[in-house]
């Protein structure tokens, strides 16, 4: 018998085809213009041998072993439910009598799943803030720094988050489009909360096809798919900072600034000019000043400075610009940039931040909020720069500066995570496991043995989103999608809602968190609030059961283009930024005032630690960039077909460009060795002349596969096994994973084995 089951994934909706209780493949969603084939690892992955069959604990941890104890040697064994549940109850229980709320670390960051009654990070911090708190995580990976920096700037984050201009005004008024980081395409296969409809590759051809001119300025000439017929730039990393000064400069040589748009929309002009010129400092930013720093001719710098000035040309980075060190500055420098041009606010043209890193960006789109749990409470509770998580662990009691305040660090003792992979997403995991080590308990709830998994005292296996009933939506898809139940939970996985409410009972506090609704009452509840959102916001969403027997609710795209900041644009003396000066802020007094050496009160190049310019160099020559994978959402979906056929030799790709592999007498294909002082891993080498000289790439999200022995040396290709673990500076104090520099060899005798994707070995005797 088969059956079909409406669902959505962050990577796509579509109908599961079940056969007797399994996922045997995938129908993407009718109304999709463009399905991804990221749809087509589910059904791998939801049966993947890697799935956690049942609760564990780890045997040390049973024994009393806790502070300071080794994690991640998998000596796991079996407990029962009903044992798991109470050792956990016990467990937080006295560690908030005895060492308070803020010892318990509940950040617990990660993309979880794409249903939001039983997202499980929200789920996790709603349990916790119920039980009185916990320490959180601020910010976030992907835009960390560029979030904490834009309210001072444009005094919204509306130019990073959206809404913000949208495609059909840029198809009717843009000319030419500068693109820093480029438009991938593999970065719009997902959106948080389920892509009904992929809508960016067909929006992109309509650019294309209104003759907009595109300039890709990356390191990596893939950043832009060949349909547009980018012109490539090919910029050193982490210098378009300096790319930015060299054109501001060529404009002011030229006398092509907007001084009106200037004098009237923005605030401190006259600092950052001097800066340009060169009269604070002694240096002028010119092109030629800029061609060294960058690697690009000067004559092409100037050449972009004035064919931006030319036309309605509209500026976008990627947000992978502010994941580096100084990230704040080329998305500041950014901003200064589209002022001179004077094309802020006007159709077509200004500056937006991330138009080619998730799909939903520049989509027309209703303002309206997505389906979702309400905001959780964390009385107790503190919160830190996510970023900054292993300090978090290093550092109790010592200061943390952020964005103008400091932060005590409390000391954690509890690490508890549902819904995200710490394994995955943070830099330098070596340094991160010694930290983490210092915990003296370490829950994850979990559906696959993670690397997160596997360096837990307690594993709570957690079911799919094909287990059980939910709601897909995101702010920023047309869809919201009913998600079917599709198979029944696998082996003994339980929904985390589900096994925290038994938690909370043994707490006593259960009622308060399931407020006496079971999953059909819950799902009707937040529709039902959606619903009420929605009419608010003129759109009448059909009721719980008409949507539900549909399917989903499709919401109709407005009829007009919209322009972020239009009003500012127009009159900003009746609608000014929020901002302390109503506009926009090229030199900002708060952030003067923060007295942070590393960054200024106006944008500026500052040099990172680790770049293709950096002393460090010397022995490790070559930028290694970590992107975003084509084949996965971060880790999730590693197990499946898609991200096995593209490894080699089972190792994550490495590219190249082939003078750098010629050098090192390196061949396609070969397995190679990617080292620096942090860590070592293996990776399969893949030639690309379209990446710059210098440069290497790697996707994240392979499973963390480090060997006991032979320091940690990662098997699989983690690129966090090398990347720096610092902040982008005390303002954003943001993740700088893209500024890290590695050498690369010959991997010479045996090839150890990937085991990552095997259930770990565990005792057979049932505690
Ligand atoms: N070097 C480098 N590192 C980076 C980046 C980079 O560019 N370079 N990018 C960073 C960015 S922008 C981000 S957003 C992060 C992403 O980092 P994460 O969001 O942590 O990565 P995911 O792999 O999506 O982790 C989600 C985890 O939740 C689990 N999960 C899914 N559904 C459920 C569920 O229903 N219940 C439970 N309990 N668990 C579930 C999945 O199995 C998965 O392990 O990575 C960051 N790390
Ligand atoms: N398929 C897929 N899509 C995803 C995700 C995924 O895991 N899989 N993750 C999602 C998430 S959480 C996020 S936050 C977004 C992230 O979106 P982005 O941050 O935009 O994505 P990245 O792939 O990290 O970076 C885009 C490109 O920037 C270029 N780049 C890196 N450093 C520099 C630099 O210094 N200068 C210039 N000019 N270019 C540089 C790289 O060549 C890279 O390919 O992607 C989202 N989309
Ligand atoms: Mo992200």
């Amino acid at each position: 018998m088969t059956a079909t089951r409406p669902h959505s994934a962050h990577w796509g909706s579509f109908d599961a085809v079940v056969e007797q209780d399994r996922v045997v493949g995938v129908r993407p969603f009718a109304a999709d213009p463009n399905p991804g084939a990221l749809l087509h690892s589910i059904p791998g992955t939801v049966h993947a041998e890697s799935r956690i069959d049942r609760p564990y604990a780890r045997s040390g941890w049973l024994r009393g072993e806790r502070a300071g104890a080794e994690r991640g040697d998998r000596d796991f064994v079996p407990i029962e439910w009903d044992h798991a549940i109470r050792l956990v109850a016990e467990e937080t229980a006295r560690i908030r009598a005895e060492h308070g709320h803020s010892s318990i670390f509940g950040g617990s960051y990660g993309w979880s799943s794409a249903g939001r009654f039983h997202h499980a990070r929200s789920q996790l911090q709603r349990f916790l803030g119920l039980g009185g708190g916990y320490t959180t995580q601020l910010t976030n990976y992907s835009y960390g720094a560029g979030m904490t920096l834009m309210p001072h700037i444009l005094g919204t984050n509306d130019v990073l988050q959206g809404p913000v201009t949208d495609w059909s005004s840029i198809v009717r008024h843009t000319r030419l489009m500068l693109c820093f980081g480029g438009l991938p395409l593999k970065n719009a296969l997902v959106t948080a909360g389920g892509a009904g409809a992929h809508e960016y590759v067909p929006w992109l051809r309509r650019v294309a096809e209104a003759g907009v001119r595109f300039i890709n300025i990356s390191p990596f000439r893939g950043d832009a798919p060949d349909f547009l017929q980018a012109e490539w730039v090919p910029i050193r990393p982490n210098t378009d900072t300096a790319l930015m000064l060299g054109m501001a400069h060529a404009l002011l040589a030229e006398g092509l600034e907007d001084r009106g748009f200037l004098a009237t929309h923005c605030t401190g002009w006259e600092k950052l000019r001097s800066y340009i010129l060169g009269e604070t400092d002694g240096q002028a930013k010119t092109p030629d000043w800029a061609a060294a720093i960058t690697g690009i001719p000067a004559e092409r710098i100037r050449a972009l400075a004035w064919d931006s000035v030319r036309q309605p040309s509209m500026l976008t980075a990627t947000w992978s610009l502010q994941r580096a060190e100084h990230g704040e500055q080329p998305w500041w420098m950014l901003v200064a940039l589209a002022a001179m041009l004077g094309g802020i606010g006007r159709p077509g043209e200004g500056v937006v931040f991330g138009y080619g890193s998730l799909n939903g960006m520049g989509t027309p789109r209703r303002g309206l909020p997505s389906v979702g749990l309400p905001a959780t409470r964390n009385p107790g509770g503190i919160g830190i720069p996510v970023g900054r998580v292993t300090e978090l662990f290093e550092r109790p009691g010592q200061i943390l500066q952020y964005n103008g305040r400091d932060i005590v660090l409390p000391k954690i003792r509890m690490i508890w995570w549902a819904g995200g992979n710490p394994f995955h997403h943070h830099q330098d995991l070596n340094r991160l496991r010694r930290g983490w080590n210092r915990a003296e308990t370490i829950i994850v709830q979990e559906p696959w043995w993670t690397a997160a998994a596997r360096h837990a005292d307690i594993v709570l296996p957690a079911t799919t989103t094909l287990e059980r009933y939910d709601i897909g939506s995101s702010s920023s898809d047309r869809f919201v999608r009913a998600m079917h139940r599709a198979i029944p939970p696998q082996a003994q996985a339980r929904d985390d809602h589900a096994m925290l409410a038994d938690i909370a009972d043994v707490l006593g506090y259960r009622e308060r968190f399931t407020e006496q609704r079971d999953e059909a009452a819950w799902l009707r509840h937040l529709y039902e609030r959606w619903r009420q959102a929605a009419a608010r916001a003129h759109f009448e969403a059909p009721d719980f059961d008409r949507f539900w027997a549909e399917g989903h609710v499709e919401v109709p795209p407005p009829e007009e283009d919209f322009v972020l900041f239009a009003d500012f644009a127009r009159d900003p003396q009746a609608h000014p930024l929020n901002t302390p000066s109503g506009k926009v802020e090229l030199f900002s007094d708060t952030i003067a005032s923060f007295g942070y050496a590393e960054i200024g009160g106006h944008p500026r190049w500052q040099e990172p630690g680790e770049y293709l310019g950096a002393p460090m160099a010397e022995r490790f020559p070559l930028h290694l960039l970590s992107y975003q994978p084509a084949t996965r959402l971060h880790g999730q979906l590693d197990p499946g077909p898609v991200s096995a056929a593209s490894k080699v030799q089972g190792r994550e790709p490495l590219l190249m460009h082939p003078d750098d592999a010629a050098a090192r007498g390196l061949e396609e294909g070969a397995v190679v060795r990617v080292f620096n002082d942090r860590g070592a891993c293996l990776a399969g080498l893949r030639l690309d002349d379209g990446l710059r000289a210098g440069v290497v790439a790697m996707a994240t999200g392979a499973w963390w596969d480090p060997l006991p022995e032979e320091g940690a040396l990662d098997v699989h290709g983690n690129p966090n096994t090398l990347t720096r673990d610092v902040g982008t500076s005390r303002l954003g104090q943001g993740c700088t994973a893209q500024s890290c520099l590695v050498q690369v060899m010959a991997h010479h005798g045996v090839l150890p084995p990937v085991t990552v994707h095997r259930a770990p070995r565990s005792r057979e005797r049932v505690a």
